[in-house]
């Protein structure tokens, strides 16, 4: 059951993107019904908390211009600009750990893990995976969006040789076109991740 993680040392906690531009309904790329993760990630992580089990955090941290903004050639509305109300992690997360910032150099790329060069194309990692001691062998991914950064995230967990948990009560879809949260819960199934 997804309440029912068995959280351990050997797990750890990802917290994607819980930012009021995505949470709250007045945020600039609002994830309908994002809000209502909110207090079940802040239980996850106590959760995890109680039983030693690291938890992270990812932040997109983008500056005012940058290919990732339709407004500068890429898809999305203004969002998560540094510094901004909307940047900021929603007030109701409980923050327990360490904040990984993406995407402050106008990288583009929606991975936790990694963030990609618009121009050149080229990923480069981001610290997350430093924050993971080796003992860490499983992560339990959540929060927003799941067909996007939670995704990308757990993808690459599962590249990296995690065993990779994506709990959907804990994530909400951005949803561009009918049928994206399904084919990206297909996608991460495919790959090894444990949507549950
Ligand atoms: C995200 C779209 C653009 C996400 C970030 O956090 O899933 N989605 N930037
Ligand atoms: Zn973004």
């Amino acid at each position: 059951m997804s309440d029912q993680h068995r959280f351990d040392p050997t797990t750890a906690l990802v917290v994607v993107d819980v930012q009021n531009d995505f949470a709250d309904p007045a945020g600039g790329l609002y994830v309908r019904d994002g809000e209502q993760v909110v207090p079940l990630v802040s239980e996850l992580v106590g959760a995890a908390q109680n039983a030693g089990s690291a938890v992270v955090y990812t932040q997109d941290w983008h500056p005012a211009s940058t290919p990732h903004f339709a407004k500068d050639g890429g898809i999305w509305p203004v969002h998560c600009v540094a510094d901004t109300w909307g940047a900021e992690l929603h007030p109701q997360l409980l923050v327990k750990g360490p904040v990984v910032r993406k995407g402050t150099n106008g990288e583009d790329g929606y991975s936790g893990f990694s963030v990609r060069n618009p121009a050149t194309g080229e990923t480069t990692p981001t610290q997350l995976q430093s924050l993971l001691v080796p003992s860490v062998r499983g992560l339990v991914v959540v929060g927003l969006a799941g067909d996007y950064c939670v995704k990308e995230t757990a993808l690459d967990g599962v590249r990296l040789g995690y065993e990779v948990e994506v709990p959907l009560r804990l994530t909400r879809f951005v949803a561009l076109e009918e049928g994206d949260a399904e084919r990206s819960v297909e996608q991460m199934r495919a790959a090894g991740v444990t949507v549950s």
